[in-house]
């Protein structure tokens, strides 16, 4: 009983929310890069704030198709506020910030890397050494501590020069640039880096800030073009990264939404499955199975949508499906026929408020025995290895006049997790192979660019508006973490 010998314990992050270095070591810049604090903080909504070179500024939408000028600080607007520039920072503190994971006997850390520190534009013939070195320095610590890094290669991250001059995803030239990076990757980081995932959330790869293309809302042809595209990426990726090197594992990875139909009336229960096939189940179909299910196919016939694919799409699908699945498990939701009830919070908020849950500050329902849920499901449904790759909670931390930061809801939000996941893998026999929390520290939440946000195991002084020192500093939840990485699972007190 308890947790395989080899279970890879961790936890993780993402560039655009921890790196920073915005334009450090001939890094360009990304989307995310455009994208100012706010949503709420002092009453300021996001937005994506840009300055063109004639000195005028832009806001969402971008204009499409404007020429970029030369020395990427010229993009951003210095009245305006931005968290991925410095983010916490990980670009000057990642000796100390690995020391810290290894000392919580990490086996495990996720993270992703910033296509433009290697491709600064996205769209060059040759990569950034700069850009390659960062990382190499980062696997090589990590293998000092024994920590096997998971890569994801994008975590929604699109060089801003692919989103202004091709509308990112949306045109098929960027398949190729995606390729040239990651075949850039796959080759240097051979031998350092073997579980690799694609693309963060694939399923949440839509719109500006995630993909680089405009009227991603308003135009489902185009929105579903621009996913045929990174699904086309996705899977020659997979390709590569077995030719590459046959002892690499590449996974894909999900936002899990969990979805409870509202009643036992049939309608709920249709509803619920049009709701799972539209924001999960398409995506795990087609990246396990390798082809479009004819759920999708009826639904592109109703809607006229239809695709433009090249000649061997279809069999590049079929070579390219995954080894794992990856996924990222924060709250379940309730659907219902009907608009019933109060609507639920969460980052992809949809559905309506599950009366048996609590709920974090952020309104986001907290549902541990739905992860074992979803381990059952998607093990029973595609039977391939799992690894869990984020899940946490939100929470404003304070630190003590002792200095602590006594985080008890998050030990308590965290444990309650694990032990449904020891469930799934001791009684339902579901394989899992790993569990990583968002995030191993404080980072910038992708959602609302908040840094009051916190999900980390490390306390990084900085606050929702860039002040603060960046100094770090252990949570309570960092020792407990240390005793259950320590104990394999046992000791969750
Ligand atoms: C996921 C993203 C992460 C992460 C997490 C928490 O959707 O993959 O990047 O941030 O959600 O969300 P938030 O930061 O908005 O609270």
């Amino acid at each position: 009983m308890g947790f395989p010998k080899d279970f890879l314990w961790g936890a993780a992050t993402a560039a655009n929310q921890y790196e920073g270095g915005y334009v450090s070591g001939g890094k360009g810049l990304s989307v995310q890069d455009t994208v100012t604090g706010g949503d709420g903080i002092h009453g300021i909504p996001r937005m994506i704030s840009i300055k063109y070179a004639d000195g005028t500024t832009g806001e969402l939408p971008l204009k499409f198709g404007s020429e970029i000028p030369s020395g990427a600080s010229a993009y951003v607007d210095e009245n305006k506020y931005y968290p991925s520039h410095v983010a916490t920072d990980f670009y000057h503190h990642w000796k100390e910030d690995i020391a810290l994971f290894g000392e919580m006997g990490f086996k495990s850390f996720r993270l992703s890397l910033n296509w433009t520190r290697i491709f600064p534009n996205g769209d060059e013939e040759q990569p950034n050494e700069e850009g390659l070195k960062f990382y190499d320095q980062i696997f090589d610590e990590c293998a000092k501590y024994g920590i096997e890094p998971f890569v994801s290669m994008n975590h929604f991250d699109c060089p801003l020069h692919l989103a202004t001059k091709y509308d990112g995803w949306a045109n098929r030239k960027v398949v190729d640039f995606f390729m040239k990076y990651v075949e850039t990757i796959l080759t240097r980081y051979k031998g350092k880096v073997k579980y690799w995932m694609t693309f963060n959330e694939i399923n949440f790869c839509r719109g500006y800030q995630m993909i680089g293309i405009t009227e991603a809302e308003s135009n489902e042809q185009k929105l579903n073009q621009a996913i045929h595209h990174i699904l086309i990426a996705s899977a020659k990726a997979v390709k590569l990264t077995h030719e590459i090197d046959p002892e690499n594992k590449v996974g894909m990875m999900l936002a899990y939404l969990l979805s409870y139909a509202n009643t036992c009336n049939p309608d709920d229960v249709l509803a619920e499955i049009d709701f799972s096939r539209e924001i999960k189940d398409f995506y795990l179909d087609i990246q396990c199975r390798g082809y479009y299910p004819n759920y999708k196919i009826k639904e592109f016939e109703r809607k006229g949508i239809v695709l433009e694919k090249e000649e061997d799409d279809d069999q590049v699908l079929m070579d390219g499906t995954v080894d794992y699945i990856a996924f990222s498990y924060y709250n379940s939701h309730v659907i219902s026929a009907t608009p019933v009830g109060e609507s639920a919070g969460g980052n992809h908020m949809m559905g309506i408020k599950n009366p048996y849950l609590e709920s974090s500050e952020w309104s986001w329902g907290i549902d541990p025995k739905g992860l074992r849920v979803a381990l059952n499901k998607l093990w029973n449904t595609y039977q391939k290895p799992l690894m869990i790759v984020e899940n946490g909670l939100g929470a404003k931390d304070t630190v003590a006049e002792d200095g602590a930061i006594h985080d008890t809801y998050r030990i308590d939000f965290l444990r309650k997790h694990i032990v449904e996941m020891e469930k799934a893998i001791c009684e339902d026999g579901v394989e899992l192979i790993g569990y990583q929390a968002w995030s191993a520290i404080d980072i910038v939440s992708a959602g609302t660019g908040e840094m009051r946000k916190r999900y980390g195991f490390i306390y990084v002084d900085k606050d929702d508006d860039g002040n603060g020192t960046l100094a770090r500093i252990r949570k309570d939840s960092f020792y407990w973490y240390k005793k259950v990485i320590a104990s394999n699972g046992e000791d969750l007190e």
